[in-house]
């Protein structure tokens, strides 16, 4: 709140540099604005924004016996585990760990079904450019298919509290 009124006659219109950076700005929003619909549909790292209610009990209950009926091994005490290509997997993220430990085959397509068990957490998969939300009550499913072999890390990127800078996670392309 202003505490006193402008004298009158305040206002000068932009000239010379300050139209230009105007006009630079104003050209950059549009930009970004046809950008963001243009990458929804063409960028490759996008989600389809598939997703569906569940409640965490449900979704580690599914995560569990995908576990069990296709887990190939153990890293640190967290099992490997390879779905069949073309099939689904499960990646659970919670205070302060992902689970399990994804096996996925170069140029196979999955569908990766990614949920948290307690709150907002992150999965942005390095090094690639990859960044998603995962939310307790959504099971959003990725449709994945890895085109270089190699190990990737999970990183939360969400912060969730004292764990969070430990929180990592592993998928690995063979
Ligand atoms: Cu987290």
């Amino acid at each position: 709140m202003s505490l006193s009124i402008p004298e009158r006659g305040w206002y000068k219109a932009p000239a010379g540099a300050e139209k230009l950076w105007i006009g630079l700005a104003l050209t950059w929003c549009l930009v970004m604005s046809v950008m963001m619909p243009y990458w929804h549909f063409r960028g490759k790292q996008n989600s389809r924004g598939e997703a569906y209610a569940v409640t965490p009990a449900a979704f580690f209950e599914r995560a569990d016996t995908f576990v069990q009926a296709n887990k190939v091994g153990e890293r640190d005490g967290i099992p490997i585990v390879e779905p069949a290509p073309g099939g689904d997997a499960y990646l659970v993220a919670r205070m302060w760990s992902w689970y399990p430990i994804l096996r996925l085959r170069e140029g196979q397509t999955y569908r990766v079904h990614l949920s948290s068990m307690d709150l907002n957490h992150g999965f942005s998969l390095q090094p690639l450019n990859m960044n998603f939300q995962v939310l307790p009550g959504y099971d959003h499913v990725l449709t994945l298919t890895p085109t270089s072999k190699g190990e990737f890390t999970i990183v939360c990127n969400e912060f969730c509290g004292i764990g969070h800078d430990r929180m990592f996670g592993k998928i690995l392309v063979e």
